[in-house]
This record gives C-alpha cells, structure tokens and sequence, in this order.
C-alpha cells in the first residue's frame, strides 16, 4: 500500500488555519482523498491533555525548555498513535501546526536553540517530514487583531508583536531555505482569493500524486 501524504498547515496567530483546512478539507475530499484532519499540539486524549496545559494562562511562569518538552511529548504521542498509522493506512494526513510550529515559537519567539529543537525532532520523528507545508503569511498586527475578536487570549496569544514578528520571520526563513516542501500563501488576502489559490495547490498536489 502507498504511504498517504502528510501535510501541515502553519502561519502566526489569526492567519485562518482553521478557517482554511475545512477548505482544504472538502477540496481533498472532492478529489476522493481520505483524509485524516488533526492538530498540535494534541489529536489525541492525552495530547490534548497536555495542549490544555501548555496553553492554559496561570500564575506560574512556565520554564522555556519545559514548554519545549511538552511539545514534543505531545507530539510523540500523536505521531506514533494517530498520524503514523493513518499514513500506513494509506490515507491522507492534514495536521494544523506541526514540528515548524516549534522551530517558530520556541526557537524564534522563545530564542531556544534550534540545534536542540532539531535533536528533538530526530529522537522523536526520526526521518519523518511533512510532504508540504503550507504557510499561511499576514501581517501580524493583523493576525492578530482577527485572532483577538475571538475571545479571552490563551497564553500564547498574549505575547509581544515582536514575538510574533520573530515567529513569522522563522516561518519565512525555513520556507526560503527549503522551498519544495513549503509553499506560502498570502493570507491578507479576501478570504475568496485566499481558497482560489489553495485549490489551485491542492488540485496540483492530486494531479502529481
Ligand atoms: N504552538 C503550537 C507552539 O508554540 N509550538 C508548537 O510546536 C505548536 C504545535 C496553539 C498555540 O500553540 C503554539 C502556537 C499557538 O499559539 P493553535 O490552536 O493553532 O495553536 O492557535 P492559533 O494560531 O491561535 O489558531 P487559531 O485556530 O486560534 O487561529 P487560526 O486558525 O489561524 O485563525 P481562524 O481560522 O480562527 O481565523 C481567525 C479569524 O479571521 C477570519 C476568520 O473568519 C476568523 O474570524 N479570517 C479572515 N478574515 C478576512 N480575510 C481572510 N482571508 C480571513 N481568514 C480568516
């Protein structure tokens, strides 16, 4: 059986992830993809068990390489229970944020060192990349004023714009640094653009599968 494709879907807060992978979503179905849609951190009880942790805002300051570990144990699990059976299966993985969700936050935002994000990724993912990564780029003043209509902010949603500027500049980095996994797409646009040019990746993606 053919290995299924594992696609990840990125950007800074409000970029329309969630807005966008419904979209995604009927595009793959209506090519007759079966498709298994999930997130990070979490996707399964106990990962989401911990996404509850990390995000939750609380009194204690949460130590940078904690945050960076619970990440990864998150990540562990879903990968090994949920998103590595279902590309065995042969079907289709659309995962909202993965791995370059850490290398921007914790690496860029944080200042961790990406040597050891990346002794991370190996011990834990091992050779495993995402097929595409889909960055969805905005401005992040307005990022963040979508993202901010929405409700009380988790604690990530209460950091500085200068974080989030160093969280889109490491998307943006990564994805000049590796330009046949990653393909940006401009989502300051009206929403009806923004899905014109995601069907046209997504008929792409079928049509050379
Ligand atoms: N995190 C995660 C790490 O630090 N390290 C890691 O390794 C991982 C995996 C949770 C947090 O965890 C951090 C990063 C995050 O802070 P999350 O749940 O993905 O991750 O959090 P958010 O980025 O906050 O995701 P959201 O679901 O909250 O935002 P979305 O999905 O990007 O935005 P969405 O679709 O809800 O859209 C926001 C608003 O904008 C409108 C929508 O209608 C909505 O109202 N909108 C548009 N309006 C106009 N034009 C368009 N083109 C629009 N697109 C959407």
């Amino acid at each position: 059986m053919q290995r299924g494709k594992f696609i990840t879907i990125e950007g800074t807060e409000g970029v329309g992830k969630t807005t966008n992978i419904e979209f995604i979503t009927d595009c793959l179905s209506g090519h007759g993809v079966e498709l298994l849609v999930t997130r990070e951190p979490g996707g399964t009880p106990l990962a989401e068990e911990v996404r509850q942790l990390l995000l939750a805002r609380r009194d204690e300051a949460v130590d940078e390489t904690a945050e960076l570990l619970l990440m990864f144990a998150a990540r562990a699990q879903h990968l090994n229970r949920l998103i590595l059976p279902a590309l065995e299966a042969g079907k289709w993985v659309l995962c909202d944020r993965f791995t370059d969700a850490t290398y921007a936050y914790q690496g860029g935002g944080r200042g961790l060192d990406m040597a050891k994000i990346a002794q991370l990724e190996n011990l834990v993912q091992g050779s495993l990349r995402p097929d595409l990564t889909i960055v969805l780029d905005i401005e992040v003043q307005r990022g963040l004023a979508r993202a901010r209509q929405r409700g009380r902010p988790d604690r990530f949603e209460t950091e500085t714009v200068r974080f989030f500027e160093q969280v889109r500049a490491t998307y943006l980095s990564r994805a000049a640094q590796s330009p046949e996994r990653y393909r940006i797409i401009d989502a300051g646009q009206p929403l009806k653009q923004v899905q014109t040019d995601l069907k046209a990746l997504t008929d792409n993606l079928v049509s050379n599968n």
